[in-house]
């Protein structure tokens, strides 16, 4: 009998990225694995996640490092095998941690059987993927991709039969047609596959161009042209709620769509609990306050347009899932934060947003850490197929070769994807071989040995404050509500109505300089508020206080602090009580 604790709820819960091969290795072949992830669970222990959303560990050819499935039932041998990801599972859970998969309904790799049968006009599988006649040089429709240029490839090869598969994102990617009533029930029975060993959720990839209306020529458009043929198109949420009915909650098994463009409307109907669709999203929008149209033109960051897209979000969904990082975003210090001046301090004010808001909070493997990335020297050391395939397109378009490289140096998903620095030795800890992508150079200083327990470190400050969410209620249930968005600032508050009724505000500064509050907003604040926590406050005493006076703490200012004198230092985030 197994004497692991229950699973924490996924609304009360925080759930933690990781991209696997990128994580640790633990057979020297310079990629993460399995069970360089069993060997890591003491460490995500004690930072205090309660699951693990692994980025696809399945068999595959690795055009997309994984998001190209050539087997939904097995482990890519360069991740493990079966019974380590049983291993896995079963001692995360000994932990009480949960283990969440991605999951690729959208398209598989061009190397899976299902495909590799489908170039076949007779095979009773060519309907599974959306192939069309078309002459040579010439596309069935004027779609254009998510990695830039065109989405479809003529099968010219041996054997083809020189029509063309649609693929949205690489060649190597072909769409799977969800016309198809055995795509349907196969994936019926995929997810049951790992539901039956203990897997509790599910992250499910792109899963709002799942549903294509049609084929027809789209509008044209600067980016993804055709996709008012298959964005959160309404059979969509058919589909959704089936697979709802007959795979997911039989299970239990929980969901969050990745949804690309969603806008506010789509993710209410995708979420409300009532449709039951699924139980969360990942918004974009917030993600884009440092672009113009395409992720690749930047402009300069301003938190405003960050802090108004949170808001909104928070005003307008009651529940969602919450994030700032990703394996496909550059890191959040450099890009949002002053990685210069205040590292620290503006990775823990986003650490404090994102633990604070109302929702589920994902936290990407390093931003824990405050990492950086953006040190590369030349698209020779990058190996994400977008940056490749982006890269051509500018070159395509006459971009001088030097901007090309500079706009694909900053959003390059490769930002992300380092390898997870672990400590100051060979390889950052990583792996015993040659990494099969280079770390940061910086390694040695920033690493996870050299922040954890000590007092004020990034690593630390997430350590307390998921502690902090776990012993004040009001930071999981509470409601939002802003009290100040303006510029740099962001105030706002979370309240439950009880018993016992309970209050936290939580006021942000996103910017190198002091701020004082404005008069106007000093007035709207309760009198009697005391910090019980400040990004500033290195001692990290503030929990063990909080824990003795538990009861009290809203009402008592107990150790006569009444620190808040209504001036934020620069990047400082506080929490008010
Ligand atoms: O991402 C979908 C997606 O929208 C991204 O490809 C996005 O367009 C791009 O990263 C912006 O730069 C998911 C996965 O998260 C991503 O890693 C995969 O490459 C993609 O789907 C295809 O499966």
């Amino acid at each position: 009998m197994s004497t692991a604790p229950p699973l924490v709820p996924w609304r009360d819960a925080v759930i933690y990225q990781i991209y696997p091969r990128s994580f640790q290795d633990s057979d020297g072949d310079g990629v993460g694995d399995l069970n360089g992830i069993r060997r890591r669970l003491p460490e995500l222990e004690r930072l205090g996640v309660d699951y693990l959303w692994l980025s696809p560990v399945y068999a595959s050819p690795g055009v997309d490092n994984g998001y190209d499935v050539s087997d939904y039932y097995a482990i890519d041998p360069l991740m493990g095998t079966l019974e380590d990801m049983d291993a896995l599972i079963a001692e995360a859970r000994e932990r009480g941690i949960g283990i969440v998969m991605d999951l690729i309904l959208n398209h598989t790799s061009d190397q899976h059987a299902w495909f590799q049968e489908s170039r076949d006009p007779a095979s009773p599988r060519r309907n599974w993927y959306h192939w069309c006649p078309s002459p040579p040089g010439q596309a069935p429709n004027n779609w254009t991709g998510f990695f830039g240029g065109g989405c479809w490839t003529r099968d010219d090869g041996p054997g083809g039969s020189g029509d063309s598969y649609l693929h949205l994102f690489a060649p190597g990617q072909p769409d799977l047609n969800w016309a198809e009533p055995a795509v349907f029930d196969t994936f019926v029975d995929i997810i049951r596959f790992w539901t039956d060993r203990g897997v509790a959720g599910f992250r499910l990839d792109v899963i709002n161009v799942l549903w294509k209306d049609s084929l027809a020529d789209g509008r044209r458009s600067l980016i993804l042209t055709g996709s008012e043929h298959y964005l959160s198109r309404p059979h969509l949420h058919t589909l959704l709620q089936q697979l709802r009915r007959q795979a997911f909650a039989p299970a239990g098994a929980f969901t969050v769509g990745e949804t690309v463009f969603v806008d506010l409307p789509a993710a209410r109907q995708l979420t409300a609990p009532e449709r039951e669709e699924l139980d969360m999203v990942f918004p974009f929008e917030h993600m884009e306050s440092d672009q113009i149209i395409v992720k690749w033109i930047t402009r300069p960051f301003h938190p405003r347009r960050l802090f108004a897209a949170l808001r909104r979000w928070q005003e307008n969904l009651d529940w969602n899932a919450v994030y700032l990082e990703n394996h496909d975003q550059p890191r959040l210090v450099p890009r949002f934060g002053d990685a210069r001046r205040y590292p620290v301090q503006s990775a823990t004010l986003y650490a404090v947003l994102l633990l604070t808001l109302r929702g589920t909070p994902f936290i990407y493997q390093g931003q824990e850490l405050g990492l950086l990335g953006r040190d590369w020297e030349s698209l020779d050391e990058l190996q994400d197929v977008e940056s490749h395939q982006v890269y051509g397109v500018m070159r395509s378009l006459r971009f001088p070769a030097r901007l090309a490289w500079f706009l694909i140096r900053l959003k390059s998903r490769d930002n992300a994807r380092q390898p997870y620095p672990w400590s100051a030795e060979h390889e950052g800890g990583f792996t015993s071989g040659r990494p099969w992508l280079r770390l940061h150079r910086a390694y040695r200083e920033h690493n996870y040995a050299a922040q954890a327990g000590r007092p004020g470190s990034v690593l630390e400050q997430y350590r307390l404050l998921l502690e902090l969410r776990r012993l004040l209620p009001v930071l999981r249930e509470g409601s939002f509500r802003s009290l100040y968005q303006t510029g740099r600032l962001f105030v706002y508050e979370r309240r439950t109505a009880g018993p016992p009724a309970a209050r936290v505000i939580v006021a942000l500064n996103a910017g190198s300089r002091p701020l004082a509050f404005h008069r106007s907003l000093v007035r709207r604040l309760p009198d009697h508020l005391h910090v019980i926590y400040s990004n500033y406050d290195g001692e990290g005493g503030t929990v063990d206080r909080i824990k003795q006076e538990e009861a009290g703490l809203f009402t008592a200012n107990a150790d006569g602090r009444h620190l808040f004198a209504w001036r934020l230092r620069p990047w400082e985030a506080v929490i008010l009580a």
